[in-house]
């Protein structure tokens, strides 16, 4: 019997005794294979991206599109307005930066549009006590990514500086990806991004 299964999930090939509880036996007493064939595709099933909000422009296929879906945002809102709206219009979270790849990926690909030229990611200091670099975490997920040297930006321009006392969220300057801590009242263009 040929089997013939179709998988989306599964990039491999292999075939299996299937033929109910027992295997048959042949003259030489082993078992003859039925073959399952899984054709393999190039690339595993993805699900749709979620519908951009009206202030919101879906990246498609410009970064890692396998891993997620990202979202520009140019209504400038603060911080907390800013995460509150990418979890409310179903676009996940305020994008958390895994490693240089994405970082680097996001701020090419957004520089030409980045009103201000600075947009807010997921990173927030929660605990104040260890100015200006301790205490930060991502809204979600659990990266310990930080661009080097320390968030990107050499001497004299040290970030993060909590300028003020009152920096306490975390933009990219979308140059080279370099990040700043700034105080989260501001107002400021917001990726959000939606894992797949
Ligand atoms: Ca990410
Ligand atoms: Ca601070
Ligand atoms: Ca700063």
């Amino acid at each position: 019997m040929r089997v013939v299964l179709v998988l989306g999930l599964v990039g491999c090939s292999f075939s299996a005794r299937t033929n109910g509880s027992e295997p048959i036996r042949d003259a030489s007493g082993d078992a003859p294979d039925a073959l399952i064939i899984i054709d393999a595709p190039d690339a595993r099933m993805l699900a749709d991206c979620p519908t951009p909000a009206a202030n919101c422009t879906l990246l498609a296929n410009t970064c890692l599109p396998e891993t997620s879906c990202y979202y520009r945002c140019t209504t400038n809102r603060n911080w907390e307005d800013a995460r509150v709206r990418c979890h409310d219009d179903g676009m996940g979270c305020l994008v958390t930066l895994d490693d240089a790849t994405e970082n680097s990926c996001l701020s090419a690909a957004l520089q030409p549009d980045t009103a201000s030229n600075r947009y807010w990611i997921g990173f927030k200091q929660t605990v104040t006590t260890v100015e200006p670099a301790g205490g930060w975490t991502w809204a979600c997920g659990t990266s310990t990514f930080t661009p080097s040297p320390p968030w990107g930006l050499p001497p004299p321009d040290n970030e993060p500086n909590d300028l003020g006392g009152n920096e306490d969220c975390a933009a990219v300057v979308n140059n080279a990806g370099h990040w700043i801590d700034a105080d989260c009242d501001s107002t400021l263009d917001y990726v959000c991004e939606f894992p797949r």
